[in-house]
């Protein structure tokens, strides 16, 4: 069958034409990703690293992956402010992620950082297998936490003590970025 040359224009119109400019904004592109994920490394010559997955759930984000070189017991883990790990101590990355300039508070708390995350619990072999939700956070908007970063400190959280909950020295950290759908 002879496929007329109008048709063979028009498909190749479809599949090379430049999107609408609405497609291409920032905001219709950030509101689109559903995915991100955060590749963590040592501070301070650890050996605490691991990846951490985040996925938008309706309207939470459910928190995955696995960390591994902490000392047994629980581990201050937020959200911190700028996605820069680089400084051997992870002061880069700033303090917890805060856009609503609420007090530090634990995960289930109203008036909490947005990045407060509370804590996770490694094993006898300081092995985490991360399983969160949260409703706060968010991959888009005021709370999106795309481009910032997640922290693991050498204390527990005492989800309480201002500014940070007593939660000690940053053990590892990692930028948070777009990732593929799982
Ligand atoms: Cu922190
Ligand atoms: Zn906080």
């Amino acid at each position: 069958m002879r496929i007329h040359p109008y048709v063979i224009m028009l498909t190749a119109a479809a599949v090379t034409g430049a999107p609408s400019p609405d497609a291409t904004s920032p905001e219709v592109l950030a509101t689109q990703v559903t995915d991100a994920c955060a590749i963590i490394r040592p501070a301070l010559g650890g050996k605490v690293e691991g990846d951490i997955h985040f996925e938008k759930t309706g309207d939470a984000v459910s928190i995955t992956g696995r960390i591994s070189g902490l000392a047994p017991g629980r581990h201050g883990f937020h959200i911190h402010m700028y996605g820069n790990c680089s400084a051997p101590d992870a002061a880069s990355a700033g303090d917890h992620f805060n856009p609503a300039r609420h007090d530090h508070g634990g995960p289930k708390d109203q008036n909490r950082h947005a990045g407060d995350l509370g804590n996770i619990e490694a094993g006898a072999d300081g092995i985490v297998n991360v399983s969160l939700s949260d409703t706060v956070i968010s991959l888009s908007g005021p709370n999106g936490i795309l481009g910032r970063s997640v922290v693991i400190h050498q204390n527990a959280d005492d989800l309480k003590s201002q500014p940070s909950g007593e939660s000690g020295p940053r053990l590892a950290c990692g930028v948070i970025g777009v990732a593929p759908p799982k």
